[in-house]
């Protein structure tokens, strides 16, 4: 063997050797060294300097683990929990309690969530809660309209008292989901119910972020309105059978911005620029 060549061998073992035992290699306290606690995952969502919209719209974390969020921004925004539509909702819906505050320009806030579960957040200087339809829409002057500055954040962790079935609705003369959240035990089913004339779906929007980990129904799920299923129109009832956080929206009446990862509104959807859209969580 070329001597530079042995020279290079023992440096390479010498180096394996480091990684094997670092703390021996890089420490002069040796043993004594007291070990680093591991921090905790982050995560982290950024109000974006152009659109003034939350990026990404779906966030996805565990429990105990902090949210970091970035006004890159040179406004302030607010932080502050969408209400829930209807009282069942509450308990999976903002169950740690709400949030209020305000993120100066550039700056960055810390947000920890003790309790598995949905977390819904807007920003009310660039949109408004709709108590119509119990959603968040973007005002008409917002910098990212039509799309709303809202986040949904999904805390995993075990979650108990989840129903066996859940009903969600679309209403009577509008293209709307009458829940923006529904919530099932694992196996449990869903029924959407149509009161509308027309056809609309439940489309299951493509997977990204651990979300939507299953085929639900055949993913297009077409709920009949009362012209094609008089007098009440139709039901569709979907089974959930994996764990996760599924998002649909209604392809007849919003397209899915795979950049954006987020649905949005057909310019003619009757409640635009709200979103016809939903989430179902399934624990
Ligand atoms: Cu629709």
């Amino acid at each position: 063997m070329h001597p530079s060549f042995r020279r290079l061998g023992i440096a390479v073992s010498g180096m394996a050797l480091c990684a094997t035992f670092l703390a021996a290699c890089g420490s002069s306290s040796g043993a004594n060294a007291t070990p680093t606690a591991t921090p905790a995952p982050t995560a982290g969502i950024t109000i974006d300097a152009g659109t003034k919209l939350f990026t990404p719209f779906v966030t996805v974390i565990d429990a105990n683990t902090t949210l970091t969020i970035t006004n890159s921004d040179t406004d302030a925004h607010n932080l502050k929990s969408v209400p829930v539509a209807d009282p069942s909702e509450a308990t999976f819906v903002n169950p740690s309690g709400t949030i209020n505050q305000s993120i100066a320009g550039g700056a960055t806030k810390t947000l920890s969530f003790t309790k598995p579960g949905l977390y819904d957040i807007y920003d009310d200087t660039q949109a408004t809660i709709d108590t119509t339809f119990h959603r968040v829409a973007a005002n008409k002057n917002a910098a990212g309209f039509p799309y709303a500055a809202e986040a949904v954040i999904w805390v995993k962790g075990p979650m108990s008292g989840l129903p066996a079935t859940t009903k969600n609705s679309i209403i009577a003369e509008n293209d709307a989901f009458q829940f923006d959240f529904v919530a099932v035990q694992t196996g449990g089913t869903g029924v959407w119910h149509n009161y509308d004339i027309d056809l609309h779906y439940v489309n299951i929007a493509p997977s990204f972020a651990t979300l939507n980990p299953a085929k639900i129904g055949d993913n297009i799920n077409k709920v009949l309105g009362t012209d094609d299923a008089p007098p009440t129109g139709g039901n569709k009832t979907l089974t959930f059978p994996t764990p996760g956080l599924y998002y649909y929206f209604c392809s007849a009446h919003a397209d899915f911005d795979t950049t954006l990862n987020r649905a949005k509104a057909h310019n003619d959807a009757s409640i635009f620029p709200m979103v016809m859209e939903g989430f179902v969580l399934v624990g």
